[in-house]
């Protein structure tokens, strides 16, 4: 169709919705489990869902998304893995006529135009509360708390977003001291779970005497984390305390073990509100600018119950 032309009116035969998805990679529990999430609900929404798995590499979702264009797919949602470079491909999705749903992640980009809307997280929501619940817990000890980061995929917007989130929320007490602070890519590397929050974690105990505090910007990572730690003689959760963010099953079981503290919630079953913004989007009718996904923190002493009804 022209461009503006509503883009219902290219539905294939039967009017089945055609959907393409550019998704990250596989690098954590919490991926998996989005994935599942949208290939269960485009079969249930009756929509074709043509998978694209970027193995964590931004060329690799730029292609696929190209490919989409040329199949001319109905609707193309992506993760975008890094905030930035993204105007140009969705430029040319734009003028090809097909709408693009930012699916998780969010892009850095001037021009709002490029997208219709964005279903996911508020990831300096969820820093701000991994933040918050450490001042609260030392709010009786006496300073300073070293703190060790361990960050997703550098560039990528929960792992730019959690770490402002959480800045902000240790800023104003200068007891909180980020000692040290780097990528762990969330992963899962090939092969070996959870590999490198563990090394890095490995490094961050050799480089620094005194840790008190682990903050994780996932669970793989931290669980990797806690396996460095109980190497090197010390109790995670006890000796150091252990904040991390999505809310995993084995992050459950990790809290009733005592192993980590507090788990903020990140919520990555989207996969029925993408569809139904995907019908929308097709036929053309207006959807929200943001649509956020609701989340909350969990402490150790809440595991034990909240364990049995967790979802991913
Ligand atoms: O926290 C992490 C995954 O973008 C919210 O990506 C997602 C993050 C999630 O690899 O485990």
């Amino acid at each position: 169709p022209a461009p503006g032309q509503a883009s219902g009116a290219k539905k294939g035969a039967g009017g089945r919705i055609t959907m393409g998805f550019a998704q990250v990679g596989a690098e954590s529990g919490w991926r998996t489990a989005n994935t599942k999430s949208v290939q269960e609900a485009a079969k249930k929404a009756g929509i074709e869902l043509k998978f694209s798995d970027a193995q964590q590499k931004q060329e690799n979702q730029i292609k696929a998304i190209r490919t989409f264009i040329q199949q001319k797919v109905d609707v193309i949602a992506f993760s975008p893995v890094v905030e930035s470079g993204w105007d140009t491909v969705l430029k040319e999705a734009k003028d090809a006529g097909i709408p693009v749903i930012l699916t998780d992640r969010a892009v850095d980009t001037k021009d709002t135009s490029l997208y219709k809307t964005f279903l996911g997280s508020d990831f300096v929501k969820e820093g701000k509360a991994a933040g918050e619940w450490l001042t609260a817990a030392y709010a009786n000890e006496q300073g300073p708390v070293n703190i060790v980061e361990l960050q997703g995929t550098t560039g990528s917007a929960p792992a730019n977003d959690r770490k402002a989130g959480f800045a902000e929320a240790i800023r104003a007490d200068g007891r909180f001291r980020i000692v040290a602070s780097q990528s762990g890519e969330f992963t899962r590397a090939k092969g070996k779970t959870r590999a490198k929050g563990k090394e890095v974690m490995q490094a961050f105990l050799k480089s620094q005497k005194d840790i008190n505090v682990l903050y994780a910007h996932n669970d793989d990572m931290a669980l990797g984390a806690i396996q460095a730690i109980e190497e090197s003689g010390k109790k995670p959760g006890t000796d150091i305390k252990v904040i991390s963010v999505d809310g995993i099953k084995d992050a459950f079981v990790a809290m009733t073990e005592g192993k980590i503290n507090v788990v903020v919630e990140c919520n990555p079953l989207l996969g029925d509100q993408l569809m139904e913004l995907a019908k929308k989007v097709v036929a053309g009718e207006s959807v929200p600018a943001r649509v956020e996904t609701q989340e909350g923190v969990f402490p150790q002493d809440k595991a034990a119950a909240a364990l049995p009804s967790r979802k991913y």
